[in-house]
Parts: structure tokens; sequence; C-alpha cells
């Protein structure tokens, strides 16, 4: 089974939306695994968005990232990674589809609520940069059996 990272950004932690975003993707059928309430360290920001060091909005993006906690957690279910990637909607939440947590909630492309692994290499990548194997909890959920 496929799993992914997905983060409410600070912006999303202040406007109080961590609830609604859990219970998007609990009510799609998804499986929790792991989540925390956290701050980023700077170290933890730039690994994070390594690919990016060269963008004219790293500096931007990292002082974003780290300026008030964030809610971090691991998701899992079938191709939950590109599935996830739809409810957020489109990185800039101005071409958002409504109806995504982007297109719902968000207004520019800096603060765009939540990140969401987009690959299964980044979702290998930012689970183990994020989590440590023994806080990532694998269970049965007795309704799987109607979700699948
Ligand atoms: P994604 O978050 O949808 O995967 P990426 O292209 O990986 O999008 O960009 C990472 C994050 O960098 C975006 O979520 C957004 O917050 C920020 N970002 C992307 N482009 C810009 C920009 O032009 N200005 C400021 N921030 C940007």
């Amino acid at each position: 089974m496929e799993r992914t990272f997905l983060m409410v950004k600070p912006d999303g932690v202040q406007r109080g939306l961590i609830g609604e975003i859990v219970s998007r993707f609990e009510k799609k059928g998804f499986k929790l695994i792991a989540a925390k309430l956290m701050t980023v360290s700077r170290e933890l920001a730039e690994a994070h968005y390594a690919e990016h060091r060269e963008k004219p909005f790293f500096e931007e993006l990292v002082g974003f990232i780290t300026s008030g906690p964030v809610f971090a957690m691991i998701w899992e279910g079938e191709n939950v990674i590109s599935v996830a990637r739809q409810m957020m909607g489109k990185t800039n939440p101005a071409d958002a589809a409504p109806g995504t947590i982007r297109g719902d909630y968000g207004i520019s492309v800096g603060m765009n609520i939540i990140h969401g692994s987009d690959s299964p290499e980044s979702a290998e990548r930012e689970i183990k940069l994020w989590f440590r194997e023994q806080d990532q909890i694998s269970y049965e959920k007795t309704i799987d059996r109607w979700i699948y």
C-alpha cells in the first residue's frame, strides 16, 4: 500500500484548518499512519526544499515554513500520492479548482496551505526526513473492507 507525506503549512495551522484537512483525507478513506504538530528547523526546511535551492523564492520559502508550527502527517492508501495531490489542487491557488484544499482556502502561491509529496521517490525521501520509523503506526481498520 502506498504512503505519502502531507503537511499543513504554517498558514493552514494559523487559520485553524488542521481539522478540516485531516477530515477530508479521513472521509476519503485514507489511513493516518503518523502525525505531529512541530516547529521546523532551518536545517530541516532546507533539506525538505533542497530541489528549490537555486530558485529566487527559496529564502522566502524557508522563512515561511519555519515561521510557525506545521502539522506533519503520513497517510496510506491506494494511489494516495497522486490522489492527495488532486485533493490539494494546483500549486498556485489561483489555478486550483474549487473543491480542492488550495482552491477552497488559498489565494497566494507563497501561502498555499498544504504540502504533499509529488512522486513515490519524494514520498519515500520526505517520510524518512520527517518521521522516525518507530513513530509510523501500522494497523488494521475494519472499515477497510468497505473501501477496497
Ligand atoms: P508543490 O508544493 O505544489 O509541490 P512546488 O513547485 O514543489 O509545488 O513548490 C514548492 C512550494 O514553493 C509551493 O508549494 C509554494 O508554496 C512555493 N512556491 C512555488 N513557486 C513559488 C513562487 O513563485 N513564489 C513563492 N513561492 C513559491
